[in-house]
């Protein structure tokens, strides 16, 4: 074998990193961080060996599998696809379109974003569901809502205070929602160096708090709270930008008249903070000009998720800090194709009455759809590079309402929860064995990268854009379809940037938009129905939903002292994710799992003395949902009476115990259908 360099991407987490990846004449491969990807800048994390871990794993999919009476029987791919083709073409006949639902998990991967995309728009179906619930929607919502578009993301560079709220970038390796800031861990050095300022909201004292000048000990959920108050003491102080609320705003008086009870003193008892913190907080950030917020995923899994969300769009429009160096700012991106090609009517999908908000179908409402049965629900599910029986809230009821299912086919790389419910498994290439792209935002503009193959598709995987193809010829599905493969997927994707496929292969990272032009509100207004930044939001106005964010209890159900005695808990659990790993993924890798081998439940030291339980002990977490056992690990990280749960294992091939059991799915973020995966009642006790 001759020995070679690739450049390629790792896809394992949302970063996308440029990587250099050798092959030596023995076959072997060994990664760097590519130095002219202007997102690591030659970094890489140590998850980034599981990319080469994936290919030799005994673990792998490798041939396409039929569930049986028997078990799971390996079949080939003719025999799937047929099997694939009948099953859908039969559903679809007897029940028309709507009844079949694509699942996805987080979009890490492009192909993880479009596989099975445009075979529903083939198909005919608007039912599109995932992670939304859990990730970026309820932000997304949010931003929409006061500002017209999904995400303003952080110009470090220029801002002269950085807030971070609800997000652990120094843990996840995630600065911004998408855009890239020149090298990741970089970016903390060189706040530091320019003496910026980091103040830190999270109730967990997280890597990145450790770092930052200012740690703001928030209650979980009470985030919304916060932010109530503090628009309540800007606009009452007049710490405000007049100039920009006077003309680039709507709905400024409304505002104020709403916040008027919502003082600093009123939220003390929901945020755990004393009112003169709420003040001096207030005071900082509106007096720090510019002043970014990164707003994170510590906000989503809350049953008032979106409204949180809103007050932080709403303190970055009150004080200018929109789309202006240093702020928040609407960054070039790259020009995508849209896909489907063919959307049916997005008001024909599972639960839109209930929830016309969301872009796609909230997981909890097609999981009720499915439990209550009866007509017009769905009878068979896609699951494309997603675990929804893991990550889901409540994953006995998770998998009760998958096993309604007439058919449900799962791809992955590996068996997990979900596969082992499915009907058919399809076998796919891993990111390192198949051609993907992907594209970014930041200041400099918005560019594209390609990922190339460093490696043989293991066994026989295949790539999804060329087996969702053939599943759509088969069903005649397949005549207008813009590709029939990876390299033609990328080809019709990024058409409408300008770029070409062969331009990005000879040169990798390609920027295709111009740098970043600030204030572009002043020619082109906002995306809002008004035109202006929006405090009283016209987009929920419309569809019945409250114009102004109001705050709710996080969990939807009371979790004051009495309410969990009378649910036999005496703690509240929350949510915890290890640096070391993606979600669920790579607990089987043994290189990767090493370091950190099982879950664990960090705890404080006067919680588990309380409970004689020693640092390492075995536990029983238990909740009104259900119970799970791990290992207890002491840390003054956390306030007591507040325990922290490891998520992301419960696969077969780790055996071990997923959070997720213990989540309530009754309670919902009226607004996004979010569930309170980060916050529930518990008891932990010693084992044995
Ligand atoms: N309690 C609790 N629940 C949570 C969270 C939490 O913090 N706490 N986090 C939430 C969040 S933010 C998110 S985004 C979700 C994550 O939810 P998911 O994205 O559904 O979770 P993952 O474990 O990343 O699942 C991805 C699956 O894709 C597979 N895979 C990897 N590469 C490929 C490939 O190339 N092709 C295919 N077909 N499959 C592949 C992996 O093996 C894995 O099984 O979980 C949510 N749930
Ligand atoms: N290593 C690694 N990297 C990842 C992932 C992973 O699982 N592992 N997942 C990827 C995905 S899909 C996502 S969404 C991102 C997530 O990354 P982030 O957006 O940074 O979110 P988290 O790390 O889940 O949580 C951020 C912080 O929110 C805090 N938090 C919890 N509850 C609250 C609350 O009520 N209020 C406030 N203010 N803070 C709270 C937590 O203690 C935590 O420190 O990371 C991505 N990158
Ligand atoms: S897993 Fe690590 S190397 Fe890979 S994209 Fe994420 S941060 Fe970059
Ligand atoms: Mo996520």
């Amino acid at each position: 074998m001759t020995a070679k360099t690739y450049r390629t991407l790792c896809q394992l987490c949302h970063s996308n990193c440029g990587l250099i990846v050798q092959r030596n004449a023995s076959g072997e491969l060994s990664i760097q961080g590519d130095p002219d990807h202007p997102m690591n800048r030659g970094r890489c994390c140590p998850k980034v060996l599981a990319n080469t871990e994936i290919l030799d794993s005994p673990d792998r999919l490798k041939h396409p599998l039929l569930k049986t009476k028997t078990g799971f029987k390996r079949i080939s791919w003719d025999e799937a696809l047929t099997i694939a083709a009948d099953r859908l073409g039969d559903i679809r006949t007897r029940f028309g379109p709507l009844s079949l639902v694509r699942c996805t998990g987080a979009p890490v991967s492009y192909q993880g974003r479009d596989g099975f995309l445009e075979f529903m728009g083939a198909y005919g179906s608007p039912n599109l569901t995932g992670v939304g619930n859990l990730c970026m929607a309820p932000r997304m919502m949010a931003f929409k809502s006061v500002m017209g578009v999904l995400r303003a993301e952080p110009d470090y560079d220029h801002a002269e205070l950085v807030l971070f709220w609800g997000g652990n970038p120094l843990g996840v390796e995630r600065f911004s929602s998408y855009a890239a800031h020149n090298g990741l861990k970089e970016i903390m050095p060189r706040l530091k160096a320019r003496g910026v300022r980091t103040i830190v909201i999270d109730p967990y004292l997280s890597e990145t708090a450790k770092k930052a000048d200012e740690w703001v000990r928030i209650q979980p959920g009470g985030d919304g709270a916060l932010g109530l108050a503090m628009i309540h003491v800007i606009i009452n102080e007049a710490l405000y930008d007049e100039g920009f609320v006077g003309s680039y705003t709507s709905g400024f008086e409304r505002l104020r008249d709403h916040v008027q009870p919502f003082t600093p003193g009123w939220a003390e008892e929901p945020t755990g903070l004393p009112a003169s913190q709420i003040e001096a907080l207030s005071r900082t950030y509106a007096g720090s000009k510019p002043a970014v917020i990164h707003e994170g995923n510590g906000l989503d899994m809350y049953t008032s998720g979106v409204n949180a969300v809103r007050t932080i769009a709403i303190l970055i429009g009150l004080t200018g800090n929109i789309d202006a160096p240093g702020g928040n700012v609407f960054m070039p991106f790259p020009q995508q194709a849209a896909l489907p090609t063919r959307p049916t009517p997005h008001k024909d999908r599972i639960g839109y009455k209930r929830f016309p908000l969301p872009f796609h179908a909230p997981f909890p409402v097609v999981k009720e759809a499915l439990l209550n049965g009866g007509e017009g629900r769905p009878r068979a599910m896609i699951v494309h590079h997603g675990n929804p029986v893991l990550i889901q809230a409540n994953e006995r009821r998770t998998r009760q309402a998958l096993e309604q299912l007439d058919f449900l086919m799962a791809t992955d790389i590996f068996p997990t929860a979900t596969t082992q419910l499915a009907d058919l498994v399809l076998p796919m290439t891993s990111d390192f064995e198949a051609y993907g792209y992907r594209a970014y935002s930041s200041i400099e503009g918005g560019f594209l990268a390609l990922a190339q193959p460093a490696a043989d598709p293991v066994g026989e995987s295949r790539s999804v854009f060329e087996v969702e193809y053939d599943l759509a010829r088969r069903m005649n599905l397949g005549q207008d379809y813009p590709f029939h493969d990876d390299r033609t997927w990328i080809e019709y994707m990024i058409r409408p940037s300008g770029v070409s496929l062969g331009r990005l292969e000879a040169e990798r990272v390609v920027f295709a938009t111009k740098p970043v032009q600030y204030r572009k509100y002043v020619t082109q207004g906002f995306g809002t129905p008004s035109g202006k930044l929006e405090f009283f939001s016209g987009w929920f106005e419309s569809l019945g939903a409250d114009p102004l964010p109001t705050y709710a209890l996080p969990a939807g159900e009371p979790l004051d002292a009495k309410a969990l005695e009378a649910k036999g808990c005496s703690l509240l659990g929350a949510s915890r994710r290890p640096s070391r790993f993606v979600h669920t993924k790579f607990k089987n890798l043994e290189k990767t799992a090493k370091p950190y081998p099982v879950p664990l439940v960090y705890m404080h030291p006067l919680d588990a003395a309380a409970r004689k339980i020693p640092d390492g002990g075995a536990v029983q977490v238990t909740s009104p949902q259900g119970r799970i056992t791990l290992k207890a690990r002491w840390t003054e990280d956390t306030t007591p009476g507040l325990v922290w749960i490891d998520f992301g294992w419960g696969n077969p091939t780790d055996g071990q115990a997923n959070i997720n059991v213990l989540v309530s799915d009754v309670f919902l973020d009226p607004l996004s259908g979010g569930t309170p995966n980060r916050l529930f009642p518990c008891e932990v006790l010693p084992l044995g």
